[in-house]
């Protein structure tokens, strides 16, 4: 029955994806000489006033439609939804040919080790402050599955740790196996993981998460780990509304893919009472708007508005 409940949710994800090709392949005019005399350059009208943003469920999108409305000088801006990997491209392409642009990011990401990005100040605060990425799994886990649930508790990491694992993805290696290999190299904390856990023997886990980057990363190693102590593991993805869903339900394990207190804010106040929290397992994440160190400007203040 949840299967097919999760297929429908797939599908789901699956078709936004190929929205993307809609709003993302716009290369903008030639702008490498933008900035006009004083003051900064205009972007709002290089960019026609479009802030390149990620999948429609995000929660740095909605934070991104808020600050449109927050912020005087994003007056008559919009937030384009596609996907992450779009906005990715939009970026390097962008960076490429030296052209503005404005994102919806976050950290930790490889992004900000392949390029050189800044955050724009948010004086009004709506992206939050620092985000820690936590655990979520169903209830009834501690007694049905005693190893699973130590596991995903006990699972802690740090920004370089994950961003390791992000790099090495987008450098081209499968997920899998850049989880097997950071794994690997890092046996200490792995066992931290592990400790006091007993192997089992093909009981199944379910791990939900969102084609983020961060949570490719981060939900491959837990299922590798898993996967070593005997687990039977699977991975789905599904948008982030169905994510928190599918675990609040009891319809899979679990997962470690729930930003807060700010980004997933609403839907932790949904569902809190129907899953169970087991605390950060990253601290120190954060979301806002992000340019190319390259652009002249500083705070979300600094853009123009559509007149
Ligand atoms: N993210 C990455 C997610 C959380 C993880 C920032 C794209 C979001 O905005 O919902």
């Amino acid at each position: 029955m949840f299967n097919l409940n999760l297929k429908r949710l797939g599908i789901a994800a699956g078709l936004s994806l190929t929205l993307v090709a809609a709003g993302c392949g716009s290369s903008e005019e030639d702008s490498s000489n933008a900035s006009g005399g004083e003051g900064e350059a205009n972007y709002g009208e290089q960019l026609d006033y479009t802030i390149t943003g990620i999948e429609a469920g995000a929660g740095v999108v909605a934070a991104a439609q808020d600050a449109v409305k927050e912020y005087d000088s994003l007056a008559g801006w919009e937030v384009s939804t596609s996907s992450s990997g779009a906005m990715a491209t939009a970026l390097g392409d962008a960076i490429e040919n030296e052209e503005p642009i404005v994102v919806t990011g976050w950290s930790p990401h490889w992004k900000f080790e392949k390029y050189d990005l800044k955050y724009l100040k948010d004086p009004k605060g709506v992206f939050g402050e620092a985000e820690k990425i936590k655990t979520m799994v169903r209830k009834g886990l501690k007694e049905d599955k005693p190893n699973a649930y130590k596991i995903l508790d006990q699972f802690k990491w740090s920004s370089e740790d994950i961003q390791s694992v992000m790099l090495d993805i987008n450098e081209g290696t499968a997920p899998e196996e850049a989880a097997k290999a950071w794994i690997e190299k890092n046996q200490d904390k792995v066992s931290s993981w592990t400790k006091g856990t007993e192997k089992v023997d093909g009981k199944s886990v379910e791990l939900v998460y969102v084609n983020w980057d961060t949570e490719i990363a981060s939900t491959n190693v837990v299922a590798e780990v898993l996967k070593q102590q005997g687990f039977d593991v699977t991975i789905t993805p599904l948008n982030n509304g169905p994510m928190w869903e599918a675990v609040a339900e009891g319809e899979v394990t679990g997962m470690v893919a729930a930003w807060l207190p700010g980004t997933h804010g609403d839907l932790y106040a949904e569902y809190k009472d129907s899953l169970v929290d087991l605390g950060a397992n990253l601290k120190g994440a954060k979301i806002g708007l992000v340019v190319p160190s390259y652009m002249d400007v500083e705070s979300i203040e600094d853009l123009q508005p559509k007149e």
